[in-house]
C-alpha cells in the first residue's frame, strides 16, 4: 500500500494549532496532501478514518547522551546528602564516573545498555534522536560512543544524529590543562571522527567545571574548517556568555540556559539559534532559576524540548515527561511543549526539510494518540496515550 488518507483527525498543524476535521494524504514515504476538504484526486484511495484522535508528527528528542557506561545511583544518593553537583564534578565523580564505566566497556556493552532506553523512547513515538560521545575523552572511547550510536539506528527505526562532544569534560590526566587537552586529545579525534563518517555536528560543555568561552571557540573553528555544524550546552550552571558567543558563531542550537542573561534572548533570535530547554536536568539537581522563557518568547527564540538523558543530572527516558515537566516546571503551554519536540526539535538538529510538521513533502511518519488536545496528551504524568504510529508505507487497518 503506497498511498492513503486520514481522515477525521485533530491535526497538529506546522502553525502549532489544532485543525478539527482535518485530513492528510500519504504516498510512499511522504505527505503529499493536508486540508479539510479531501480534492476529487484523492477520493478512491484506501482511508482510514482517526475517529477525531489527535495526529502529530513523529517526536524528536534532540539531545541525549543515550550511550554510556554504569550508573550514577551513587550520586543521587549523595545529592540526597546534600552535595551538589558541581561538588561532585570537582571531587571526581558526576561525569568523569561515567567516564570511567565508558572506558571500561566494549562496544557491544554500550549498545546493549542503551537499547532498553532507545526502546522506552520509541515506545512514545520518538522516530529521530540526537546521541553524544563525550563520556570517552580520549580517543578510542569516543570513536567507540560514535560508533555505538551509529549501530543504534541500524538495529532500530530511528534516526539517530550524532554529535561529538569530545570537549565535555576534562578528563582526569589533563586535569588542569584544558587547552592541552583540546590540542592533543579532542581536536585531533574530532578530525578523524569526521574522516570516519561517524560526526553529523559538534557539541561542547561551557561552564565552570568544563570549558571557557574561548576554549569553546576553538572547539568551533575546528567544526567550521571541517564543515560540521555547531551547538552547546550553555548557561546551565552559571552564566559565561556562552549562548550568546555560540549563536554569533551560528549555532544551530544552546541548550540548558538556566542561566542565560535575559538580554542575550535577542541574540540567539537574530541568529535563528534554537533554546533547547532540559527541564529533566533542572528537575534532578532541584535548580531554583528556571530558564528565562518568557524573555525567550518575547524575542521570538524556537525552544525545543529534550529529555537530556543521562546517567547523571538527567536520567530519564521519557519525551512525554520532558514534556510535562516543561509545562509544569518551565510555564510553556502545551502548545509551545508538542512543538518543541516536533517542529523545533527538528530546527535544532538541521532536519526541518523531513521532519517536525505535517505539511506536504515531510516524512510520512505520523503519530496518532488516544487524545484530542495538546493539553491532553502532555498533563498527565507517566503515561503513554500512544495509540497507533502511522508511516506512509504501512498498511491500513
Ligand atoms: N550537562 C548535562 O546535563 C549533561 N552534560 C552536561 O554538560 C550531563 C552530564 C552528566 O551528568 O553525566
Ligand atoms: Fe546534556
Amino acid at each position: 500500500m503506497t498511498q492513503r488518507i486520514l481522515t477525521n483527525a485533530n491535526l497538529w498543524m506546522p502553525d502549532h494549532r489544532v485543525l478539527a476535521g482535518g485530513a492528510v494524504a500519504l504516498e510512499h514515504d511522504r505527505i503529499c496532501w493536508v486540508g479539510q476538504q479531501l480534492p476529487e484526486a484523492y477520493r478512491d484511495w484506501p482511508s482510514q478514518d482517526l475517529g477525531g484522535d489527535l495526529l502529530t508528527p513523529a517526536l524528536i528528542d534532540c539531545h541525549t547522551h543515550l550511550v554510556h557506561g554504569g550508573h550514577r545511583a551513587r550520586e543521587f544518593e549523595l545529592r540526597l546528602e546534600g552535595a551538589s553537583y558541581a561538588d561532585i564534578a570537582r571531587a571526581g565523580g558526576g561525569i568523569l564516573g561515567t567516564v570511567n564505566a565508558t572506558r571500561a566497556a566494549s562496544e557491544d556493552e554500550l549498545v546493549e545498555s542503551a537499547l532498553p532506553r532507545l526502546d522506552a523512547l520509541l515506545a512514545e513515538g520518538v522516530a529521530v534522536i540526537e546521541v553524544k560521545s563525550g563520556y570517552g575523552l580520549d580517543r578510542d572511547t569516543e570513536l567507540t560512543m560514535l560508533r555505538a550510536a551509529t549501530r543504534l539506528g541500524t538495529l532500530r527505526p530511528v534516526r539517530v544524529v550524532r554529535s561529538f562532544l569530545g570537549a565535555h569534560a576534562i578528563p582526569p590526566e589533563y586535569a588542569g590543562r584544558a587547552d592541552a587537552y583540546l590540542d592533543s586529545v579532542c581536536l585531533p579525534t574530532l578530525r578523524e571522527a569526521h574522516a570516519q563518517g561517524l560526526v553529523d555536528m559538534v557539541d561542547g560543555f561551557c561552564e565552570g567545571i568544563a570549558f571557557s568561552p574561548a576554549q569553546i571557540e576553538r572547539l568551533f573553528d575546528c567544526a567550521d574548517a571541517l564543515g560540521l555544524p555547531i551547538k552547546l550546552h550553555a548557561e546551565q550552571l552559571s552564566d559565561l556568555g556562552g549562548a550568546a558567543m555560540a549563536a554569533r558563531r551560528g549555532a544551530r542550537s544552546v541548550e540548558h540556559l538556566e542561566y542565560l542573561a535575559t538580554t542575550d534572548a535577542g541574540t540567539l533570535a537574530s541568529a535563528g539559534t534554537v533554546a533547547v530547554l532540559l527541564p529533566g536536568a533542572y528537575y534532578a539537581l532541584r535548580e531554583q532559576r528556571p530558564p528565562p522563557i518568557d524573555a525567550l518568547r518575547a524575542a521570538g527564540v524556537a525552544m525545543a524540548v529534550s529529555t537530556d538523558c543521562n546517567p547523571g543530572s538527567s536520567p530519564m527516558s521519557s519525551l512525554l515527561l520532558a514534556m510535562n515537566m516543561a509545562c509544569t516546571l518551565f510555564r510553556l503551554t502545551p502548545s509551545e511543549a508538542l512543538a518543541g519536540v516536533t517542529g523545533h526539535a527538528a530546527q535544532a538538529l538541521g532536519l526541518s526539510a523531513d521532519y517536525g510538521a505535517i505539511a506536504p513533502g515531510q516524512r510520512a511518519d505520523l503519530l496518532r494518540w488516544a487524545v484530542q488536545t495538546p493539553a491532553e496528551l502532555v498533563y498527565r504524568i507517566g503515561f503513554n496515550p500512544l495509540k497507533q504510529r502511522i508511516h506512509g508505507t504501512s498498511p491500513c487497518p
